[in-house]
């Protein structure tokens, strides 16, 4: 399970319509095709679709990672998990708790923010997926993001959980992916490296 966990989150792509210059659905079908390994439909923030227009590009959205076999994960939307027949879940430490979430949704994936070893602390982490923790590098898409962790704290987070599935996100681009991987995590995530690419294939393929 950790195993097949893990391998999902090696080019784990994040967006929503908000993040795209383009189709949203064609960002992802070029990305999916280019061998990203899950997907989270993050619809949130200045410009994002709600209600009934969320629910139709997630549909579309769900279709395509069906159709290219990765995980289609929903960011904080508990009713999109049921709509969507969704794989997962992924929620901030402001959201919904995470043994709530998972008495709900005892079979599906669920992921988890962290940003520093305070939260690591008071977190459930024994009943997540997979962490996401950042922003390891700067980062402009996340408007409340927290300060940056550095690869330094991605070492650190991999010596205290040396199994735990750990992606890591937040300024990460075709550049610095590698030393990321390098510093213990699993796998990197990513918005702008590709919703904001203009070869989206290349920038999905050097990542
Ligand atoms: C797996 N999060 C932290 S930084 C960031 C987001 C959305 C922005 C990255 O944008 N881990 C996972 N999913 C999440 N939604 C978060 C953390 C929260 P960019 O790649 O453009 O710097």
């Amino acid at each position: 399970m950790s195993l097949a966990i893990k391998q999902s989150l090696r080019k784990y792509f994040i967006m929503g319509s908000q993040n795209c210059d383009g189709d949203p659905v064609q960002i992802l079908e070029s990305a999916a095709s280019a061998g990203i390994t899950a997907f989270q439909f993050r619809e949130k923030g200045v410009g994002s679709l709600t209600g009934d227009e969320k629910l139709e590009l997630g549909k579309q959205l769900r279709s395509i990672c069906r159709h290219y076999k990765i995980p289609f994960i929903v960011n904080d939307d508990i009713e999109l998990v049921d709509a969507l027949d969704a794989d997962g879940l992924h929620v901030g430490q402001e959201d919904q708790s995470v043994e709530e979430l998972r008495k709900l949704f005892p079979n599906k994936i669920i992921g988890l923010s962290v940003s520093n070893n305070f939260e690591v602390t008071n977190s459930p982490i024994s009943w997540v997926d997979y962490v996401g923790a950042g922003p390891v590098f700067a980062t402009k898409t996340k408007e409340d993001s927290k300060a940056v962790v550095g690869l330094e704290w991605i070492i650190s987070l991999r010596e205290q959980f040396p199994n735990l599935p750990i992606v890591a996100i937040g300024g990460i681009s075709t550049k610095n992916a590698a030393s990321v991987l390098n510093a213990g995590a699993d796998g990197v995530s990513f918005i702008s490296a590709v919703a904001k690419a203009n070869d989206i294939k290349k920038a999905v393929n050097n990542l």
